[in-house]
């Protein structure tokens, strides 16, 4: 195992490690960062009064406005001398936040990025197809990094081509890849139109993440590819690729504790929930030198897994994140996430993991309609077959989750695909109130 040591620190080395960085990160930031020293000032708070890891509690939130308001570097602790790369967040909505990284905190992100690699079993004789966006993105470069720190072979492929893609798979030895699920989806799809079964390539592992996924939709992946497929969490805020990642077990993403302290609060009250329970994933950054944040209010929902994982890594294990809030959809009451929907949706065999989640109004009321390719087998002219395929997949969801919904199959290949991260919700609902107004 890469870093040993660091990975599978007692729980009382790790409080000892995190206090003593965090206390140093206090006094940091209160120096270096404006936003920070006015934070600090008006909670009335003495940076050198944090001494334990229970003292976070005390300490100022961070969130994306915050970073919005200090467009583009007036959050960095680091000169611009010392910032030597800049990524930022693909923000949907609004003004991106723009992060900076000193060559300390580029090196530490490439390490981290190949403990998830070589967790996955990768060694320095793999060669790694990296079809993660390069870019102000942190996933391809994230990947590129980490790939080239292990020793590894990087091949900077990028998303996008999808053919030149394969053509790659097939031709370039490649062992392992790295993608969006919903890429990797679209891989093997084409894959499959060109007559190229990858489950007869060398290819072995593959490292998915940036956008929520079922484990559905991994059996699919797994399926189609004939690889093992491993998740990997993060966020530009916080450094991209490599705050968590899953072992062999696949059972939660192992925080990168050493480097980043995590907390789970309630979504309404913020105050810290028992593991096992869901709350909003917060994050300190305890080494980041070019963008230290201290509680990053990430929006991500998830919860910490209990117990100790058989890996042997002691580093605590957040659940796969089932969505963002900003995602959750309250449908007659009841909370559901894309990523669950997704779930039942995959488990229906006549349907293909194509979907999308289409928000309308109707009076005042909001409207939801799942819509769902069909799986290319099944003829889509044939009503009857239709109509039992749609009740299938009604019944599925309303026992699954609890919500009815309205359904509609689509022919195959008319849901957009995605070369990076996937829209599966399609809000219309202010759309149409424009259309109103106008
Ligand atoms: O998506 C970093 C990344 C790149 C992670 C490549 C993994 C692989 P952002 O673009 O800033 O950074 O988006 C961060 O994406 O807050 C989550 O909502 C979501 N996300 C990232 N990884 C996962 C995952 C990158 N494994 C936001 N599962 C985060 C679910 C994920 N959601």
């Amino acid at each position: 195992m890469l870093d040993e040591r660091e990975q599978c620190l007692s729980r009382e080395e790790r409080d000892v490690v995190q206090a003593d960085l965090l206390h140093k990160l206090c006094r940091h930031v209160y120096d270096h960062v404006d936003t920070y020293r006015k934070k600090f000032d008006e909670f009335d708070i003495d940076p050198a009064s944090i001494n334990t890891v229970g003292d976070i509690a005390s300490l100022p939130f961070t969130v994306k406005d915050d970073l919005r308001a200090a467009y583009p570097y007036k959050m960095f602790a680091a000169p611009m001398d010392d910032i030597v790369r800049v990524h930022s967040s693909s923000g949907t909505t609004g003004q991106v936040s723009v992060v900076g990284y000193t060559q300390r905190d580029l090196d530490m992100w490439s390490r981290l990025v190949a403990r998830a690699l070589d967790a996955a079993g990768a060694t320095a004789a793999d060669i790694m197809q990296i079809s993660y966006g390069y870019g102000l993105f942190t996933g391809g470069l994230g990947l590129h990094y980490g790939t080239e720190h292990l020793g590894a072979t990087a091949i900077p492929v990028s998303g996008g081509n999808t053919q030149r893609q394969i053509q790659i798979l097939r031709d370039f030895g490649v062992t392992g890849i790295a993608a969006t699920p919903s890429y990797a989806v679209l891989i093997a799809e084409t894959a499959q139109k060109l007559g190229v079964d990858l489950r007869e390539l060398p290819i072995r592992f593959g490292i998915f993440g940036a956008e929520p996924w079922s484990n559905a939709l991994r059996a699919q992946i797994e399926e189609a590819f004939g690889l093992e497929a491993f998740d990997i969490y993060g966020l530009s805020e916080i450094l991209g690729p490599g705050v968590g990642f899953e072992c062999h077990e696949h059972d939660g993403l192992h925080i990168n504790e050493d480097h980043f302290l995590i907390e789970i609060l309630d979504t309404e009250t913020l105050a810290p929930v028992a593991d096992g329970t869901y709350g909003e994933v917060v994050f300190t950054t305890l080494t980041k030198e070019g963008i230290p944040l201290l509680r990053y209010r990430t929006r991500d929902i998830s919860r910490i897994v209990a117990g100790d994982c058989a890996c042997g890594r002691t580093t605590r294990r957040l659940e796969r994140i089932t969505g963002r809030s900003d995602d959750m959809l309250i449908i007659r009451g009841v909370n559901v996430y894309p990523s669950q929907i997704e779930q039942v949706l995959l488990d229906v065999a006549q349907v293909a993991p194509h979907y999308q989640i289409v928000l309308s109004k109707k009076g005042a009321l909001d409207d939801v309609e799942v819509r769902v390719e069909l799986d290319p087998q099944v003829d889509f002219d044939e009503i009857r077959s239709l109509e039992r395929i749609t009740n299938i997949v009604k019944d599925a969801l309303a026992s699954a989750l609890a919500i009815s919904v309205r359904v509609k199959l689509v022919e195959s290949g008319t849901i957009t695909r995605s070369e990076g991260k996937a829209q599966r919700l399609v809000d219309l609902r202010n759309a149409e109130e424009e259309g109103e107004k106008r």
